[in-house]
């Protein structure tokens, strides 16, 4: 493998349209840090760049729903991200903005020598304008049905759904996301990437050179370039952003997606005069850390733009992760369903790391995840609290109390003594592979081991009992109890800076090097120790109580405000003749039963007043048989009849969705006889 000289780490740039959530954090911010954190305890030469990303269409939208300007928006949010990560003890070197002067300059500099190398393609297309708005309709701007997936709120630029790029002009039934109107065509000139220029380049790169890559992100990428690139637009018409630096051009901004990795480079300007040395060498190893929904800009888009100014190195690695969900439901902003950092912090001072902690552990690293408040306290409980907790305190408490707080000297070593301590290096070692390979999940495990071991050496040693008889013997036990202490110190530092600084504290040491990781003289005999303190506290289950009520109030105020929509528009009118050939009837379920091997459907038995017969109907999911016995019901008996899993359906069981989608059966208000005439 090649060895580099040093490294260049940038995570996804957050929209500074919100507030962030633990959904950016386990995706992206927290693999980062630990990945950064290590580096540095390693002494390598690392910077690690982020910031805002402060323009585009989620800024706009934003501006427009709260009636502000797009300026107030990222000054808010922008303040507040940066805030609350740094809360969190997320250590960038830089956290910069892309409102920033030294962006524009980069930005506009950028798309400068594409344009004068002849590097992009000029077109003017027919593209969708609102005219209700007056303006163009860009990326998010415009949703519609996915042509690949049928996700019906996909954008003009991507479905989130299935991570497809798109043009406004994919869309299946387009309308504006200002106006809900439908759009019309206008004319209009951009400049675009020639992607499938790249496309060989990127085969040979990525598909050749890069098989080590994470398998989600080698598989995106691969079938991007199987279904094959597309020219993409740089610029848009909108008034916020940076300008396109051409003549003729006014009007006109670079597209987000083309100015926002650029960001990378214009923080990493900010941040050091030798920012060449990071993005212009090839001894520079560059990671992106990312979301899943960014790949596509991080391995293809960006690359070909760095390739057509040329110059620049390529990323090494864009270890991408999946989505991490909320108690079973995805993570939405709009939808208010979150864990919110800031709000996070505001509530559970001094639990930086627990969190931290938890989201390292259920990282969507290879699949979407799931956050739940019963696994955070939990993990809380039964692992930092009952075993990391547990052993830092006993070897600190013991120490105080047999032996004046000062290291006390190791007599001989049992085998047992050498067995524990030969773990070290074994967990050292898995620790660097894991990390070094991106698999923080496995790597937290390997630091928690350390803990285990300390807290099963002592529940094993027992000091506790043997001061009794013999004090040479524990004072050999706390002596490695604590070097395992300082060991343990180092291994959670990228994971538990908090956590690690306080142990370093409680041991009255400075911060040890990763090259102690490992090693058993650590800690001087004679070493006096600082004040022991509770690492941990138990999470009790009003506090979990608490958290859902508050999930479950979000889920409250979400159905009111969907109760509270306008409904859908009136179809087209029919003839007195059209509603005449309905035969609808009151009827009443008599039996109802599972169809084995299907979720939704359920054969059900009714009396239409004119005969007993059979309906199949998907209402598995809202009612149980039980419930739907004697039931009166309304049925469309002239519906023709159709199969359904083996069984002749004649008729459909009439029904309105509520709020939440669920499906409710309709009823008489009041008894009336099976067969009788609805109309
Ligand atoms: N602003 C993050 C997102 O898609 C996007 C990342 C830019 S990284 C250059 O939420
Ligand atoms: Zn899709």
């Amino acid at each position: 493998m090649k060895k580099f000289k040093r490294y260049l780490v940038t995570s996804a740039l957050p929209y500074a349209n919100g507030p962030v959530h633990i959904g950016h954090l386990a995706g992206v911010y927290v693999p980062s840090d630990i990945y950064v954190r290590y580096l540095r305890l390693r002494g390598e030469d690392v910077i690690w760049v982020c910031g805002s990303d402060e323009h585009g269409v989620p800024i706009t939208i934003k501006a427009r729903n709260e009636g502000i300007t797009p300026q107030d928006v990222v000054d808010k949010y922008h303040e507040l991200i940066k805030e609350s990560f740094a809360r969190l003890g997320m250590s960038f070197d830089i956290y910069s903005r892309t409102t920033s002067e030294m962006h524009a300059k980069t930005a506009s500099d950028f798309f400068r020598t594409l344009y004068d190398n002849g590097k992009f393609i000029e077109q003017t297309t027919m593209q969708y304008y609102d005219e209700e708005a007056g303006t163009f309709l860009a990326d998010r701007y415009i949703v519609g049905t996915c042509p690949h997936c049928q996700n019906d709120r996909a954008y003009g630029d991507q479905c989130e759904k299935c991570g497809s790029t798109l043009n406004a002009t994919d869309l299946i039934n387009p309308r504006s996301a200002i106006t809900g109107s439908k759009p019309v065509m206008k004319e209009t000139t951009h400049w675009y990437l020639p992607l499938n220029e790249y496309e060989e380049f990127l085969r040979q790169w990525i598909l050749e050179g890069h098989k080590e890559w994470k398998a989600n992100v080698y598989g995106q990428c691969k079938s991007w370039l199987d279904l094959g690139l597309q020219p993409r637009a740089v610029s848009r018409d909108l008034d916020w952003g940076i300008p396109v630096p051409v003549k003729g051009a006014e009007g006109k901004v670079l597209y987000v997606w083309f100015d926002a990795p650029i960001g990378y480079i214009s923080a990493t300007k900010e941040l050091t005069p030798d920012w060449e040395k990071y993005w212009k060498s090839e001894d520079t190893k560059m990671v992106h850390f990312i979301g899943k929904d960014n790949i596509v800009f991080h391995c293809i888009v960006f690359p070909s733009m760095l390739k057509a100014h040329g110059g620049y190195i390529l990323p090494e690695n864009v270890p991408a992760n999946e989505f991490l969900n909320l108690e079973g439901d995805k993570i939405s902003t709009s939808r208010n369903w979150a864990v919110w950092l800031h709000e996070y912090l505001d509530e559970f001072p001094g639990k930086e790391d627990v969190l931290r902690y938890v989201l390292c552990a259920n990282a969507p690293e290879t699949k979407d995840n799931d956050f739940t408040w019963k696994d955070f306290q939990t993990r809380n409980n039964n692992e930092l609290v009952a075993v990391l907790g547990n052993f830092v305190n006993r070897a600190l408490v013991l120490t105080d109390k047999y032996f004046e707080g000062k290291v006390p000297a190791a007599g001989e070593l049992t085998d047992y003594d050498r067995d524990t301590l030969s773990e070290l290096p074994a967990i050292k070692k898995s620790l660097e592979e894991n990390i070094e390979n991106y698999r923080f999940r496995e790597a937290l495990k390997d630091a928690m081991a350390v803990a285990r071991l300390g807290n099963k050496y002592l529940a094993d040693t027992e000091p506790w009992k043997v001061i009794k008889s013999d004090q040479t013997r524990v004072a050999t036990i706390l002596n490695l109890s604590l070097q395992i202490t300082a060991n343990l110190a180092i291994a959670i530092e990228p994971f538990m800076p908090f956590t690690s600084a306080k142990i370093l504290k409680m041991l009255d040491a400075q911060p040890f090097g990763w090259d102690h990781l490992g090693t058993f003289d650590i800690l001087p005999v004679g070493h006096k120790l600082g004040k022991a303190e509770l690492l941990f506290e138990k999470i009790e289950d009003s506090v979990v109580e608490k958290q859902l009520k508050k999930l479950e109030d979000t889920k409250k105020a979400n159905l009111a405000r969907e109760a509270g929509k306008k409904a859908e528009p009136q179809k087209e009118n029919i003839s007195f003749d059209d509603f005449g050939r309905m035969d609808i009837r009151v009827s009443t379920i008599l039996a109802a039963e599972k169809i084995a091997k299907t979720k939704k459907l359920l054969k059900l038995t009714i009396d239409t007043g004119i005969d007993k017969r059979e309906i199949v109907s998907g209402i598995a999911e809202y009612y149980t048989p039980e419930e739907l016995v004697g039931r009166q019901v309304l049925v469309l008996v002239n519906l023709e009849p159709r199969e359904l899993k083996g069984v002749l359906s004649k008729g459909m069981i009439l029904m309105a969705a509520d709020a939440t989608g669920k499906l409710v059966l309709l009823s008489p208000g009041d008894k009336v006889n099976n067969g009788a005439i609805v109309g």
